[in-house]
């Protein structure tokens, strides 16, 4: 068989050689978070052991060499999303501070008679904090549906839309199911009704690229342990115009221009939603995991995991029983799967014991399995790094594991 992308970069990451429970790890949690390859971590090291400080306040060498190294960071993002500027780049603890950056942001914005439009295939952390912000201004909910194959209905998104709508919430790409969603189309019909679009891409950035500029949205969000690098650090994208009028999210350090016991002025982009020490560390690890992926290219990235997207799938629905959630046209590699007469949880418990980490349950998605009546799904997501090899065991494995419930 021809050599895979996954025989080449797999050596980078070290916890790929351990075992769980005597047996060699396979790891299929990816959506979850992905592994970090040893650049990642040389980084985190290299900073604590070589420039450890705290960056944009001292004139001292290290400090300078920290800020140095935090703002090239920034700039890595702005390049890696096609942003028009650095300083539309947030760094922020995650996606979901991001999003809630967001709607805390516009909590001063919306009115009662606003109305906001959200999807049935939302991740929670771009639901609640939406649920939220119409409970304080009182402003209404509305959401779209999706189908049996887990795509989001166009037909009830275009009539949701009205010059009511001031906010639309989505995401690029489903953590549960996989569906890839219509971005650009859906963004330029948000904006034909004078909508801000809030995208919440954690599952696209560490499968495809990303042009914010030619999507046109005024916010997307990220999470930089999903494309390998640390935990604890995100980004918020946002135009200009957009991050300018939003009210800041936290007040403290680093985010004020001048500060009287009264009241304050607050610092221009991106520092003015930046309040207190950032996570260093991980802004400078996520720079090495942002070059490690850039040396592997994204292109080659997305082709090898749509190649095995296409060999799991057949392997999986060969194993008579097997259902699988998530069949959009479009969809990224993760293969979200129940059999029949079997809960979900004990496929995951059997399997671990086997060694293969994948994860059960709704994956923080109720309202997806609300849609479809099941209490949650056995989720495998692949990476870069997930091999013809680790998908035969997720095969062989649940065969066993079924032998033993069914
Ligand atoms: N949005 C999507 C689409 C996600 O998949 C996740 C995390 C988040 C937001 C939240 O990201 P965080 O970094 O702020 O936590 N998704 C998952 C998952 O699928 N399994 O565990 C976490």
């Amino acid at each position: 068989m021809t050599p895979m992308l996954s025989d080449k970069i797999r050596s980078d990451f070290p916890i790929l050689t351990r075992q769980v429970h005597g047996k060699s790890l396979v790891y299929l949690d990816n959506a979850a978070t992905t592994q970090k390859p040893q650049a990642v971590i040389d980084a985190l090291v290299g900073y604590y052991s070589g420039y450890n400080s705290n960056v944009h306040r001292g004139v001292h060498q290290l400090s300078q060499e920290a800020t140095d190294a935090f703002e090239a960071v920034r700039r890595q993002l702005q390049e890696h999303l096609h942003a028009a500027e650095s300083h539309e780049i947030i760094l922020t603890k995650g996606t979901t501070d991001s999003l809630n950056l967001v709607a805390h942001g516009f909590r001063s914005i919306l009115k009662p008679e606003d109305e906001i439009i959200v999807t049935q295939l939302e991740h929670h952390s771009n639901l609640v904090p939406w649920q939220m912000l119409a409970q304080h201004t009182g402003a209404t909910l509305r959401y779209v549906p999706i189908d049996g194959r887990g795509v989001l209905d166009q037909t009830v998104y275009q009539s949701l839309l009205s010059e009511r709508t001031k906010l639309v919430a989505f995401n690029h790409i489903s953590n549960a199911l996989g569906t890839i969603n219509p971005v650009k189309a859906m963004t330029a019909a948000a904006h034909a009704v004078g909508a801000v679009v809030v995208v919440d891409g954690a599952q696209a950035l560490p499968h495809c690229s990303v042009d914010v500029q030619d999507l046109d949205v005024d916010f997307y969000a990220g999470s930089a342990h999903k494309m390998y690098g640390p935990t604890g650090v995100g980004l918020l994208y946002g135009k200009t115009a957009w991050l300018e009028t939003l009210p800041p999210y936290q007040g403290g350090g680093e985010m004020i221009s001048e500060v009287a016991m009264e009241q304050s002025s607050y610092a221009g982009l991106p520092h003015k939603f930046e309040a207190g020490t950032p996570n260093i560390a991980g802004v400078i690890g996520w720079g090495a995991a942002l070059s490690w992926m850039q040396q592997v290219g994204l292109e080659a990235i997305e082709a090898h995991e749509q190649a095995l997207l296409a060999y799991g799938t057949e392997r999986l629905l060969a194993i008579p029983g097997v259902k699988i959630y998530g069949v959009a046209p479009e969809k990224a590699a993760v293969l979200s799967f129940n059999v029949a007469g079997v809960h979900p949880y004990d496929v995951g418990t059997l399997l671990d014991q086997m060694g293969i980490a994948v994860r059960t349950g709704q994956h923080c998605t109720q309202p997806i399995m609300d849609c479809f009546g099941i209490p949650g799904t056995i989720r495998a997501s692949l990476a870069v790094y997930t091999s013809r090899e680790d998908l035969d065991a997720l095969a062989h494995g649940l065969e066993k594991a079924i032998a033993l419930l069914v």
